[in-house]
């Protein structure tokens, strides 16, 4: 079958070396092409990890992970770095432009499609205002860019680059909810067909994945729509009410 993106872990055991605990413990799930999959928990609950995985910044100790059937681990860092592409918790900008930052995972892309690109992850207004636009330097390490305009530029990357998978790690939780809301109505179209795996905060950012992963202490504790999990998890419930 042609290549579409989907991910499917089976009883993936990772921990780190030396680490007594396993930081992901018996970790199985499919997230489906065209499909969200949320993600949430705790701080220190694995949610970074399990993103990491698929990237193979680590392997795991036990059970696999698949792309289309797949092995990762067959996959060349560089394949892998074409198929998905993730939007790290703690963005980084390299010294460049705007522009030089955007085109990181597919130096092809043309002005329209950054822009583009710009306008889904909400940052078109502030690279406008900019006296050079989509040309405007980038200190390394993105030191004269705030936070959140940061966090939208690594958005906006990942957009330009067009993979079959779109790992989003805790990206929306620093932007206020009115901005949040306005991403996420702007994102499925921009990402249509593609699978989508979003880790997240705040539950409003998730209450429409098609699939919800509810994880605790490198446990997956609970998996379902956010109806469902409101029914019947009490993990899920407690994060609610928090
Ligand atoms: P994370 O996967 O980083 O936890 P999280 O992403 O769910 O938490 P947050 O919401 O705060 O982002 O960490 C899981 C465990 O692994 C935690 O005990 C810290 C540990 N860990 C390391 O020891 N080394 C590492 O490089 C990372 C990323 C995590
Ligand atoms: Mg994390």
């Amino acid at each position: 079958s042609p290549a579409a993106g989907q991910i499917k872990f089976e009883n993936v055991t990772f921990g780190f070396p030396g680490a007594e605990k396993p930081v992901i413990a018996d970790a199985s799930f499919v997230a489906e092409p065209g499909k969200t999959t949320a993600i949430i928990g705790s701080t220190g609950a694995g949610k970074t990890v399990l993103l990491n995985l698929m990237l193979r910044l680590y392997d795991p100790q036990e059970g696999s992970i698949t792309i289309d059937g797949a092995p990762v681990d067959a996959l060349t860092r560089a394949q892998l770095a074409r198929t998905v592409s993730l939007v790290p918790q703690r963005p980084y900008l390299f010294g460049g432009t705007i522009a030089s930052n955007l085109r990181f995972g597919r130096t092809d892309a043309n002005d329209a499609e950054l822009w583009e690109a710009l306008r889904v992850a909400q940052g078109e207004d502030f690279v406008r205002e900019k006296e050079l636009g989509l040309e405007e330097p980038v200190s390394q390490g993105g030191t004269n860019v705030s936070g959140g305009q940061r966090q939208r530029l690594s958005i906006a990357r990942a957009l330009v680059a067009k993979p079959l998978v779109y790992l989003f790690d805790d990206s929306f939780s620093a932007l206020d909810v009115a901005t949040d809301a306005r991403l996420r109505a702007a994102l499925p179209d921009a990402t249509e067909g593609a699978t989508t795996i979003i880790v997240a905060q705040r539950v409003s950012t998730i209450t429409e994945a098609d699939q919800i992963l509810v994880m605790e202490g490198g446990e997956i504790v609970g998996r379902g729509t956010h109806d469902e999990l409101l029914a019947t998890n009490e993990v899920y419930q407690e994060i609610v009410r928090s």
